[in-house]
């Protein structure tokens, strides 16, 4: 059985290494080094290689290979699906390990990070039946002599660039999809988060994954721009910042590779005074600071009736002192360290700007002040109250365990605050009445939308933004579809001479 190489996790002292893997084997990289320290503890985990424009060149080289010979592309869906259900029996079997990297590597809490790497299997699973499903339409509406076919084929080589926050789970949304599909692929994880996708690659290559279909180059930005630049690329689907997507949109000019863009959010909680209070309560302080805030389905501002905002904020702020903060791999921790001190400090800096502005700290606003937590980036879960939309705080990511409180009186001044900021990712409502709820989601500019729920749903429904939030879908037939190309192809039978009157012979 593969072994996944988890020091210091298992309490070892030698940091991970890891190289890119690139048609089938692991190359080292005489080149810099990139270290991750885990934003808990400050103590140096592991080690990967700076991938460069010419590691990326061989790795785009060895998926093209391998798109073009008979071994993936061309193989039934049904051989693709038995390779991803191995594959998802392997992330179960490894769930532990693999919950594990991702806990100690982004510093969120374990019991998270286990709920991530079960999401990625389910989603490996889920690909494998797509393999099966993929199918295109036929067209018998043009006569009976003409039958059209529309085919359903893979996209060619697909770049997918992942980012820190949840590196199983993404990983995951959008690499058994493409596989699925016949896609070869070039990985680049984050570079602070690469070891759970070293570890998943060992995990597809003991499948039977053949050799050059998924190959991984770890590094920085500039590894992950030279993918999307790369004139080879036929897809790029990206998870990050809107700033990164939107270079990723002009590096992508040059072939004119089909983008998948999942970008940042600012989604809000409307809480209208008929709701379940305790349910919306427990979830709005799920839906701000579940994976201490950095996520990117955030519910990050709370927008409350001003007829139960007192008595409402009083239930969040006491829901929220009694968040746990402490070590990710502690069994009971709800939020654990930041992704590291620099955005510790951005995070800091966006709440101390919202007090300047005028918005009141309700609990929180500081860095965690326990003795055990100090060599760590951990905040303590901050709710910032009286939040206008005139304020930063209310329009810009800040991606961390924040929420902001902002009241409304109506529906449509709710509906006007929920949708007054560019993104469009998510946001939620919650009401016992349907003739509020639904409406009120209908009217709301986001790809997903939560009724009386937060943070919630199976794979099969896509995931993706309006506005700034991104371009296309991830998950569910729409977000397969990304990494598929149609081809129509009209067959005529019968009379096939008397049709084409250009370039015929004048009767003699
Ligand atoms: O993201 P980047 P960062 C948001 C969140 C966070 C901010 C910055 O607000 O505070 O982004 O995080 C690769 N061409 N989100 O700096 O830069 C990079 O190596 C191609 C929201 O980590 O977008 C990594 O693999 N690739 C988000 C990935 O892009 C480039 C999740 C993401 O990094 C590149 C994470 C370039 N020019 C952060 N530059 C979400 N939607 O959930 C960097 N990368």
């Amino acid at each position: 059985m593969t072994q996944l190489d988890t020091a210091p996790v298992t309490g070892g002292t030698r940091p991970r290494h890891h190289d890119h893997f690139i048609d089938g084997d692991w190359v080292r990289s005489s080149g810099e080094i990139i270290e991750r320290r885990a934003p808990a503890t400050g103590l140096l985990v592991s080690q990967v290689a700076a991938g460069t424009a010419d590691t990326v060149d061989r790795a785009v080289a060895a998926a093209r290979r391998a798109f073009e010979d008979d071994r993936w592309s061309q193989v039934s869906g049904f051989e693709r699906a038995a390779v991803l259900h191995r594959v998802a029996d392997l992330i179960s079997t490894h769930a532990e390990t693999l919950a594990r990297l991702d806990a100690e590597e982004v510093g969120k809490p374990i019991l998270v990070a286990r709920a991530d790497v079960a999401g990625a299997a389910q989603l490996t699973r889920y690909a494998a039946g797509l393999a099966i499903q993929m199918q295109g339409t036929t067209h018998t509406n043009n006569g009976p002599e003409h039958t059209g076919l529309v085919l359903r084929e893979a996209a060619g080589v697909v770049g997918l660039i992942t980012p820190w926050n949840f590196p199983a789970l993404i990983l995951s949304q959008k690499l058994p999809l493409a596989l699925a599909a016949g896609c070869t692929v070039v990985v680049k994880p984050s570079e602070l988060t690469s070891s759970s996708a070293a570890a998943i690659a060992r995990l597809y290559a003991e499948a039977g994954l053949p050799d050059g279909v998924l190959n991984v180059v770890t590094g920085d930005g500039r590894a992950g721009a030279a993918l999307a630049e790369h004139p080879d690329v036929d897809v790029l689907s990206f998870t990050g910042s809107t700033a990164t997507g939107r270079r990723i949109i002009a590096a992508s000019a040059g072939n004119l590779k089909k983008l998948s863009l999942e970008l940042g959010g600012k989604a809000a909680t409307v809480v209208f005074p008929d709701a379940d209070l305790d349910a919306a309560a427990a979830g709005v302080v799920f839906g701000g600071f579940f994976n201490n805030g950095e996520c990117c389905v955030a519910q990050s501002r709370l927008l409350v009736h001003t007829d139960i905002a007192e008595e409402f904020l009083a239930a969040v702020r006491e829901r929220t002192a009694a968040l746990r903060v402490g070590q990710p791999l502690d069994e009971t921790t709800d939020v654990g360290a930041l992704i590291h001190e620099a955005h510790l400090r951005a995070v800091v800096g966006a709440i101390d700007r919202a007090e300047e502005a005028g918005a009141t700290v309700l609990v929180g606003g500081s860095r965690a002040s326990s003795p055990q937590l100090a060599g760590g980036s951990f905040l303590v879960p901050t709710v910032l109250d009286g939040v206008t939309p005139q304020m930063a705080a209310f329009s810009d990511e800040i991606f961390g365990p924040v929420l902001t409180a902002s009241r409304f009186r109506t529906t449509e001044e709710a509906l006007a605050l929920a949708n007054g900021v560019d993104y469009g990712l998510s946001n939620s409502v919650w009401s016992r009445d349907i003739d509020t709820a639904l409406p009120f989601a209908r009217g709301l500019r986001s790809g997903s939308v939560y009724v009386n729920t937060v943070i919630d749903g199976p794979p099969t429904m896509p995931f993706g933004g309006y506005k700034t939030s991104g371009i296309g879908r991830e998950m569910g037939q729409a977000g397969f579809e990304e990494f598929t190309e149609l081809k129509s192809v009209s067959i005529r039978t019968g009379t096939r001479p008397g049709r084409f009157t250009i370039g015929t012979p004048p009767a003699s």
